[in-house]
């Protein structure tokens, strides 16, 4: 059993180190971070990572134009081109806990193609989050639920982890939305694709260090991507 744990990063420098250190703790876990140039130097202080930690950790320093959802694509690209069995993805600001990998990939073991780590799950929560933003995510949720026809109740979690051959059927060349939406998206793909999803609850905790890259552009995405997917596939009638 191996793991790659894709990590994006936009300005985590005070982060990276502490969230690589608690993956790494874990025996056959592998680490890929995606650094988007971060002007606050991530991706040399990943680059010194990598070398402390030979063949466990790597770096992929994108260029050009930066966001998540290309992160992501440029991460499964790299991840399905190893022969790692699963392929997990988690933020780098220690809102997603590592210790909670474990039962991501055990779900994946028993399974699942696409196992979400849920905040709306029994036993799931977010700590120190102010209202505004629990009431926005828990709309965002819902509305998203509802439009796309998806029973996922927390489709914008970005902590996840993918069986491999689950992951290697999505139709990557057509994802095209980014943040927040390009989640969304790639949900919908692996409910179109027929793959099971499960969730499992995770304990989400507001980022001490650094900033959210959350913005009005992310959000919008995020209210429009839901209509093009159902249009798209008819599930509106
Ligand atoms: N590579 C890359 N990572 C990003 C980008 N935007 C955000 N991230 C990373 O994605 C994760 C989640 O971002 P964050 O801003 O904390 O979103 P929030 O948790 O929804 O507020 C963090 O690890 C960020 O560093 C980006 O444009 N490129
Ligand atoms: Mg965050």
């Amino acid at each position: 059993m191996s793991a790659l744990v894709l990590v994006p990063t936009y300005n985590e420098r005070d982060n990276l180190p502490i969230v690589a250190k608690a993956v790494l703790a874990h025996a056959a876990t592998q680490l890929l971070v995606i650094d988007d140039g971060s002007p606050d130097g991530t991706g040399q202080l990943a680059d010194q990572l990598a070398a402390e930690h030979p063949g466990r950790l790597r770096v992929l320093h994108r260029t050009g134009q930066r966001g998540l959802g290309r992160s992501y694509l440029d991460g499964f690209r790299a991840a399905l081109a190893t022969d790692a069995d699963y392929i997990c993805q988690m933020d780098a600001d220690l809102s997603h806990d590592p210790q909670f990998l474990p039962r991501l990939i055990d779900a994946a073991a028993a399974g699942a193609d696409l196992v979400i780590g849920s905040r709306y799950r029994d036993g799931g929560r977010i700590e120190n989050w102010p209202l505004h933003r629990t009431m926005l995510s828990g709309f965002a949720n819902n509305y998203i639920r509802i439009v796309t026809g998806l029973g996922v109740r927390d489709i914008t979690s970005g902590f996840r982890c993918w069986r491999r051959e689950g992951l290697a059927r999505i139709p990557l060349e057509r994802l095209s939305s980014d943040g927040y939406a390009f989640l969304v998206e790639v949900t919908f793909q692996a409910a179109t694709a027929g793959l099971a999803i499960a969730e499992v609850p995770i304990v989400f905790v507001e980022r001490r260090q650094g900033a959210s890259k959350l913005s009005g552009s992310v959000l919008l995405e995020s209210l429009v991507t839901p209509w093009r997917l159902a249009l798209a596939h008819g599930r509106v009638r």
